[in-house]
């Protein structure tokens, strides 16, 4: 039988698979209630992809948002939707928008204000976006708090350990003599050191390998771990280059860059890939 109903109402039928009398009944009512269990009940419905939300890059002399295409490639290749995140500090937006997402990556991108972690930036401090330090502290309020599944990559690794009580070195040449070079000349889409994986961290069981060559784009790095991340990687020089947080279903934090060379090393894919798995 047939009955009239309002257009968003069958919009949503067409949207969710399974007992269509149930659906039409409850589903939207409960939908536009709550928006989070219809979204979820949406969002787990059978062959639809987990949405990842990104991090914005903002670029100062075009006064634009961008993002690099490597993160949104990798993230279609293992089978997720990446969506761009606006720049928007409202805790309450943030945490509506975080709603319609499954998973979140912080990308790489300027150096984390010093004082966040309690200094003031020495000369070789790189160049900083309050704005953007402000916009992912709260990104991590909420997705911590959810138990959102994050992959932290290169200063998304770096302001995660400082959003949970770590620091930075400000400039590892300057602060860290004795370190490797870091920070590698293009093409970024290579390889220009190993780490060394850490025996029984997840990292070292998803890989199954002690060493990995990686890509090296970065001047800072973490000095001081937080007492809530452990560390899963690390170049010959000492530096940590991979963390996760062993309370959460799954953070972790790459100071690599897999979205440049995920297609040159199944391995890089592979992290990416299992991120997404946790985000399902
Ligand atoms: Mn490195």
């Amino acid at each position: 039988m047939s009955v009239e109903r309002p257009e968003r109402l069958r919009r949503a039928d067409t949207l969710v698979l399974g007992s269509r009398m149930w659906y039409n009944t409850y589903l939207p009512r409960m939908a536009f209630v709550t928006g989070t269990i219809g979204r979820r009940a949406i969002g787990k419905g059978k062959g639809m992809k987990p949405i990842i939300g990104l991090s914005p890059l903002y670029d100062e002399e075009k006064r634009g948002l961008w993002m690099r295409p490597g993160y949104l490639d990798v993230l279609y290749d293992c089978g997720a939707i990446p969506l761009v995140l606006p720049f928007n500090s409202d805790a309450v937006d943030v945490e509506q928008i975080l709603s319609i997402c499954d998973g979140l990556i912080m990308t790489g991108g300027p150096d984390v204000h010093p004082s966040r972690y309690g200094q003031k930036p020495i000369p070789q401090c790189g160049s900083i976006q309050p704005f953007r330090d402000e916009l992912e502290y709260l990104l991590l309020d909420k997705a911590l708090s959810r138990d959102m599944p994050l992959l932290a990559i290169c200063r998304g690794e770096q302001i995660l350990n400082v959003y949970l009580g770590g620091s930075l070195y400000q400039d590892l040449a300057t602060e860290l003599p004795e370190s490797i070079n870091h920070a590698m000349e293009p093409p970024f889409e290579s390889l220009c050191h190993k780490v060394s994986l850490v025996k029984g961290q997840p990292l070292q069981e998803l890989l199954q390998v002690e060493e990995l060559p990686v890509n090296s784009i970065h001047h800072q790095a973490i000095r001081r771990v937080s007492p809530d991340l452990v560390p899963m990687a690390h170049s010959m020089d000492g530096v940590v280059e991979a963390v996760w947080m062993p309370s959460k279903r799954f953070v972790w934090g790459i100071q690599w860059h897999p979205e440049w060379i995920w297609d040159i090393d199944q391995r890089h894919r592979k992290i990416v890939q299992r991120f997404v798995e946790a985000c399902v």
